[in-house]
């Protein structure tokens, strides 16, 4: 890593030089186009990465069977065409090693590694007001003194464990999926439990199902699954989507979620029955979020429509599922389609056709204890090798609340956001000057590197606007704060997601009840900045170190 002294915005300063201008925090996709922004833009820069590696969600979530259910090149950058050309996703859904890979490529790719610091786990961040810049401390004694910090830090990136009684206890091998090790798990022969029926439980039952001796998953709660439909990018479909670039970009760039699927035009009862189940199989056999995004255009917001579809996908269960109790279990009773993000799957009701697999239902049987050997449900014990955790995360402020940020008067960060976090834009929040926090709570729900592309974009001009005005610092006012956030929590109720959503941080234990998504998604977000921009950034407080620090802008 290398970081220079004497930044463009110390010029002119009495200030004692940063170590840098911007100092980025996470790998990850949102991560790495920050620093490339801020470095293209003529800011010092540096990254911090607790992993070993670059990738983010992608370095850390290595388990079998980890990958997208966005199509990759709808996923992976837009900001260079050369870049796009010269990589050629094999896959419409990439699995994991591949976009691992592909993160690796755009890291070397633009000279961004001379920029990153790897196993830089950021512990504490503290603004230091007089000096206007924050000092970052690392768990690897990095310390580092910047003017602005770009906390990249992800929603999914705090794995959460749940507090079972004899968790400790057991002598096998445990794993948490988004923890996942870099030397391969050896699962053959062995006798595996995997925990959690999310996303991640659902893509790594069908990947380990054929080397174990026995396969257990406990479902505590069955989700809508439906198939991804992935499949090989042919030469010829590589073709098309060099050939169409630009206008995928226009897509992508202006869409609600970030998805080049096209919406439907009808409501579920425009169509009679035969016609509606022909829709519905085609929707079966479409790629991924289709399934939301080009359904009928009622099919969230309408409870007859929604509950056909939800018959519809049972029917499907049913028909793959040989043991009839099992199918039962599998088909979920307490939500509707699209009130908890739906996992997308290849094999996992398929697999529960195989002898050495089988299902605990948790609502039945709910897990007492955790022992040396195995699990102890209400039904009896079971012996395993290996446990999978695949328990979720601590969604949205998970990461944010453990760097131990310190803003204004040492304004604790955990502190500020007791109830649930406070921001505007999803970007910033009052009383921690020059922190921006893109891809963070208060973002969109959608194709993730869309939408926080955006919010990257704008923080980068917002830099860029500070620097050329001469400005030390930027905060946001806290009434635009409490503005935005009043709309999150108004706009809830166009969201098709409920309480038992972890969109919702109703998955930790104690933690506050609140939306961690902008409901009012993308059009709320564009519409804002280009407020922001119009009104030459009046929702900001601006200071310059010879106004004293806190001269209000205008
Ligand atoms: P999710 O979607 O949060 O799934 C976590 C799963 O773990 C879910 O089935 C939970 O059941 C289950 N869980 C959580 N706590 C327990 C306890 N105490 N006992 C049993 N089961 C439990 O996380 P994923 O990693 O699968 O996916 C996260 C995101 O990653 C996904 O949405 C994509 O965006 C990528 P519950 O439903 O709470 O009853």
């Amino acid at each position: 890593m290398t970081t220079s002294h004497g930044g463009a915005a110390d010029q002119g300063s009495h200030r004692p030089a940063a170590d840098v201008d911007v100092l980025v925090v996470g790998a990850g996709i949102t991560g790495i186009y920050q620093l490339h922004r801020a470095r293209e833009a003529g800011f010092t820069v540096a990254l911090l990465e607790a992993g070993a590696g670059v990738g983010g969600t992608w370095y850390w979530n290595r388990y079998p069977g980890a990958r997208f259910d966005s199509e990759s090149y709808t996923y992976g950058y837009l900001f260079s065409r050369e870049l796009f050309d010269e990589w050629e996703w094999r896959e419409h859904f990439a699995a994991q090693p591949e976009t691992e890979r592909y993160l690796n490529h755009v890291v070397d790719r633009f000279d961004l590694r001379r920029h990153i610091r790897l196993g830089a786990r950021v512990t504490s961040a503290a603004f230091d007001e007089p000096a206007a810049m924050w000092t970052v401390v690392g768990a690897d004694g990095t310390e580092l003194r910047a003017r602005h910090v770009v906390a990249a830090t992800g929603v999914l990136s705090v794995p959460y464990v749940p507090d079972v009684p004899g968790r400790g206890d057991f002598r096998g091998e445990s794993y948490h999926t988004g923890r996942w090790p870099a030397t391969p798990v050896d699962f053959a022969g062995k006798r595996v439990a995997v925990i959690g029926t999310g996303s991640s439980g659902v893509q790594i039952v069908p990947a380990i199902a054929d080397d174990v001796a026995s396969l257990t998953v406990y479902q505590r709660t069955p989700n809508w699954c439906t198939p991804l439909n992935n499949a090989p990018i042919s030469p010829a479909e590589q073709a098309q989507l060099r050939a169409g670039f630009d206008a995928m970009c226009e897509v992508l760039n202006t869409s609600v979620h970030g998805f080049l699927h096209p919406a439907h035009d009808r409501t579920a009862f425009d169509d009679p029955a035969d016609e509606r189940r022909a829709f519905f199989e085609k929707m079966w056999q479409s790629p991924g979020f289709s399934k939301l995004t080009s359904n009928y255009t009622d099919l969230l917001f309408d409870h007859d429509a929604n509950a056909e579809w939800c018959r519809f996908i049972a029917e499907k269960v049913r028909g793959i599922v040989e043991d009839p109790d099992t199918a039962e279990k599998l088909i979920p009773k307490d939500h509707r389609f699209g009130e908890k993000r739906p996992p997308f799957v290849a094999g996992y009701y398929e697999a529960f056709n195989r002898p050495r697999v089988s299902l605990v239902d948790l609502q039945e049987s709910p897990i007492v204890r955790i022992t040396e050997r195995g699990i102890e449900t209400a039904g009896g014990v079971r012996d395993v090798d290996v446990i999978v955790w695949a328990t979720g995360f601590d969604f949205g402020t998970g990461a944010l609340l453990r760097m131990g940020i310190r803003g204004r008067d040492g304004l604790a960060l955990e502190a500020h956001w007791a109830d649930g976090p406070t921001t505007f834009l999803g970007i910033q929040t009052a009383g921690f000057p020059n922190l921006f926090f893109p891809g963070g709570p208060h973002a969109a729900a959608g194709n993730n590197p869309r939408y926080n592309g955006d919010q990257v974009d704008f923080v980068t001009d917002t830099l860029v606007y500070v620097r050329d005005h001469g400005y030390d610092t930027i905060e946001v006012d806290p009434a635009a704060e409490a503005r935005w956030t009043d709309m999150v929590n108004r706009n809830v109720a166009l969201s098709s997601f409920t309480e038992r959503s972890y969109y919702y941080g109703t998955n930790i234990p104690g933690k506050p009840r609140r939306y961690l998504l902008n409901s009012g998604g993308r059009p709320k977000l564009f519409k804002e900045i280009a407020r922001v921009v119009e009104t030459d950034y009046s929702p900001f407080r601006l200071a310059r170190s010879s106004d004293g620090g806190d001269r209000r802008h205008r």
